[in-house]
């Protein structure tokens, strides 16, 4: 350990493994930090600093630095992950963070291999809806592999209800233009299944930086989880672009059974008029969101997503 040199001074986190951060300061000098002790012990129960923090850090004087203050998040996305600790201790359940104060998240499928898993896809918009995220974008990637005709019908729901999808093919290099457009000076993350082309993307994006991508294996087409570590890429063009590792599974984390109709964006605005204030949309008389379904207004698959999380969060509500 160093002696302290006794000035803070202010940083971006742009990875962090096992306790090390990557801190990028003014002028692009990259500093690998520890946490503070006192931060050490609260990173215990969730990610105290990640990707996309801005921190204060304490610089060495052998080079390295410590994360003195982890400035307040303009919004979180994230999941929750069973902790691996000793049995009785703690809670089951930890914050993963996936990125900290992104402006913009982008959630890739694959057109095909992977088939895109649309209960996936619902659960990351739940999540990023409740993330205080500005922007939502859903990417779907591998057009080459389908027709386009295709392609947008797959996605129609999504484009119905106002997310903005954008079609894309890495080794086509198709929809590149409008990906960077989207990302120039923003601070975005790319997250979805695994072997969806994400790290496929960012090598089209900013070409150069040889992150590797691997075959999707072709016995078992949801692929090999390629990345391991999250890091933040800093664009050329400007802007900020987080990789990140293929998610099985997204578990919601800190969403109250009662809240979750407000982030499924065409359920909202109805539930001032379901006829209880409390209305869960199962069965209730004069649920404004049961008749929008019948009526074919609200698409029974996002509706069944709906069901299905209410149930989960209902469950995991009662045992903790
Ligand atoms: N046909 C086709 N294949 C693609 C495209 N983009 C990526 N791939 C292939 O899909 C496989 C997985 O790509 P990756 O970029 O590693 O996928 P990833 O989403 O980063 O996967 P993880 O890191 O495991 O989360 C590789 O074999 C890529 O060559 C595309 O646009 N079209
Ligand atoms: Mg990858
Ligand atoms: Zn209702």
């Amino acid at each position: 350990m160093g002696e302290a040199v006794n000035t803070l001074v202010d940083g971006l986190v742009i990875s962090d493994q096992s306790g090390f951060f990557n801190v990028e300061i003014a002028g692009g000098q990259v500093i690998t930090c520890r946490l503070r002790g006192r931060l050490m012990e609260e990173a215990r129960s969730s990610d105290i600093a990640t990707i996309g923090d801005r921190v204060k850090i304490q610089l060495l004087d052998d080079g390295t630095g410590t994360i003195e203050d982890v400035l307040p998040r303009t919004s979180v996305l994230s999941r929750a992950v069973r902790t691996e600790g000793r049995r009785g201790e703690g809670s089951p359940e930890r914050e993963q963070v996936i990125i900290a104060n992104a402006d913009q998240a982008l959630f890739v499928f694959a057109a095909a291999q992977p088939a895109p898993n649309f209960k996936m896809l619902d659960r990351f918009l739940v999540a990023g809806e409740k993330s205080d995220i500005g922007r939502l974008v859903i990417v779907v990637n591998k057009i080459d592999l389908l027709d386009e005709q295709a392609a947008h019908e797959l996605f129609a729901t999504y484009e119905k209800i106002g997310y903005q999808v954008l079609y894309t093919s890495a080794r086509e290099k198709i929809g590149v233009d409008a990906l960077r457009d989207l990302l120039k000076n923003r601070l975005s993350v790319f997250t979805g299944p695994s072997g969806v082309g994400k790290t496929s993307l960012l090598n089209v994006i900013q070409p150069g930086l040889g992150r590797v991508v691997k075959e999707v294996s072709k016995r078992r087409a949801e692929g090999i989880h390629t990345t391991r570590d999250s890091v933040l890429v800093k664009l050329d063009m400007g802007g900020y672009l987080a990789d990140t590792p293929g998610m099985r599974q997204l578990a919601l984390w800190d969403i109250e059974p009662e809240e979750l109709d407000g982030y499924f964006v065409e359920i909202a605005p109805l539930v001032s008029q379901c006829r209880f204030n409390d209305c869960s949309h199962f069965d209730e008389p004069g649920c404004a969101v049961n008749e929008a379904v019948e009526r074919g207004e609200i698409a029974e698959s996002r509706y069944l997503s709906y069901l299905d999380l209410r149930i989960e969060l209902e469950n995991a509500y009662a045992i903790s």
